[in-house]
């Protein structure tokens, strides 16, 4: 892979790999940021002389906890957790809490660098930070999910606060893992702080359409640059990734514009249904049952399953990942690109390789990374505190017509700032300068801190 890295900024990346080993998708998410800002320092050399990059590489505060719980069979098991509050400049830290084994500080870091632009890009006012476990909440009873919740909060509510640390869902945490959460630190504290988590229930001070945001965001967020090409969602073949909270509202969302959603996955394969895929039956079985998406055949005879190659061998007009960090290699980039594939924007973070993103992007395809195309998510969250802060619940017609107002704008600052530097469609650029732009402002603003 060709590195373009702008020699101001090369001592800046080796410092990162230096004092981060072993973290490489940190390093992959730094990287991918620090190529699109040479321009930026010519423009404004004094973020260079404030060395504000290189305070965004280092996290403010780094939190690593031991997690030690009880199985129903009364077993005892530890697991460990972290919370990385990286930049607070425009707003208490905000991300969400990620539940996998694959979990490590290298995952947590690259989410938590991302989460700082993507931030930035919605215009509200949040900073960024992430969380996790390497605890697999696949296959554990409810009581041990609530065990584990429980057990962390022990530890996580002291770094929290609806003016200091908000977290959220992300892979494995939901709406029943922010209710036990939220649980345990309203026990705690003895304070109904509603908006110290987002994501929670819509009994209890969540908000409407929080659930559905970043799949919707998605789709908003893709019709948009459709837009900008004079084309519409109207007729497309889709294929996405995952069949987790981001893929099923994607689809849900994609569905009532006239698109056609052929494919989705889960970790063990993907299933193709070239009638369009029957979302009931997905919500069924990954939202009330937690089963695997190979049971869709159960039900869709003329669907297939197929688990020994890769999605993206499905031709496609527009493809969203919305499963997994590197998902996406150069490989199954090319087959994208020679099948005719025009549009790429990313659900997931960070789902696309290095590798795959040049493909894209010599192939002269609309790509979107993650930080701008899946941002609805965390926007919403900033509109549940604001419903939180103002003890008020919106309809669902209005949080949604923020949502779109929020992405039309985003995908405008995207395509604009690209324009601006000199590159029109390259929305990697456009997400990295915009983002970074107003944090570098405001962390100008502040002094060294
Ligand atoms: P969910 O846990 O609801 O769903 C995750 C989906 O991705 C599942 O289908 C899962 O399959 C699949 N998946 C997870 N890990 C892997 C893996 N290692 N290999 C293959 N497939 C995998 O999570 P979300 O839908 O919330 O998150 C999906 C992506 O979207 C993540 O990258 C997340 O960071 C990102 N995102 C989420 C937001 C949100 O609001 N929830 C906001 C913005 C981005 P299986 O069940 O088999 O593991
Ligand atoms: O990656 C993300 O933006 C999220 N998982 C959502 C974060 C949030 O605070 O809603």
């Amino acid at each position: 892979m060709t590195i373009r890295l702008d020699a101001r900024l090369v001592p800046i990346y080796q410092d990162v790999l230096h004092r981060n080993p072993g973290e490489i998708e940190f390093h992959q998410a730094v990287l991918e940021v620090l190529e699109s800002l040479g321009p930026v320092l010519t423009k404004y050399p004094e973020f260079a002389d404030k060395k504000i990059i290189q305070r965004i590489c280092e996290p403010e505060r780094q939190i690593i906890f031991r997690v030690p719980w009880r199985d129903d069979a009364g077993e005892i098991h530890i697991n460990r957790a972290f919370r990385v509050e990286f930049n607070s400049a425009l707003g208490p830290y905000k991300g969400g809490m990620r539940f996998h084994p694959s979990v490590y500080l290298g995952i947590v870091k690259f989410l938590g660098f991302e989460q700082i632009f993507k931030n930035s890009l919605t215009g509200m006012p949040i900073g960024g930070g992430k969380g996790g476990s390497d605890f697999d909440p696949k296959g554990k009873s409810d009581d041990e999910v609530e065990r584990f919740c429980q057990s962390l909060m022990l530890e996580m509510y002291r770094h929290l606060g609806e003016h200091t640390d908000v977290p959220a869902g992300d892979i494995g945490v939901g709406g029943r893992e922010i209710g036990y959460m939220f649980g345990q630190y309203k026990r705690i504290t003895n304070r109904y702080e509603s908006g110290v988590l987002t994501g929670k229930g819509t009994d209890w001070g969540g908000s409407l359409a929080r659930k559905e945001a970043t799949g919707y965001g998605l789709i908003f967020f893709t019709q948009e640059m459709l837009k900008a090409q004079n084309d519409s969602l109207e007729g497309k073949k889709v294929v996405i990734s995952g069949s987790g909270n981001v893929a099923i509202y994607a689809i849900e969302k994609a569905q009532q514009l006239g698109a056609i959603v052929i494919a989705c996955s889960d970790s063990g394969g993907f299933i193709v249904d070239e009638n369009g895929i029957d979302l009931t039956t997905v919500k069924r079985l990954k939202e009330q049952e937690r089963r695997r998406i190979k049971d869709y055949t159960e039900y869709h005879t003329t669907a297939r399953y197929v688990s020994d190659s890769s999605i993206w061998s499905i031709p496609c007009e527009i493809a969203l990942p919305c499963a997994t960090q590197n998902e996406l290699t150069a490989e199954d980039a090319t087959m994208l690109v020679n099948s005719g594939c025009i549009i790429v924007a990313e659900g997931a973070n960070m789902p696309t390789t290095a590798e795959g993103i040049q493909v894209f992007q010599q192939a002269k395809l609309r790509y979107a990374p993650g930080k701008a195309a899946n941002a609805g998510g965390v926007a919403t969250s900033a509109l549940e505190m604001q419903q939180n802060a103002s003890r008020d619940s919106w309809s669902t017609e209005y949080t949604q017509s923020r949502l779109e107002e929020i992405m039309v704008g985003i995908h405008k600052s995207c395509f604009d700032t690209a324009k601006e530097y000199g590159d029109e469609g390259n929305y990697v650029l456009g997400a990295n300068i915009a983002g970074f732009i107003r944090v570098a402002r405001a962390m100008s603003a502040m002094g060294l801190i």
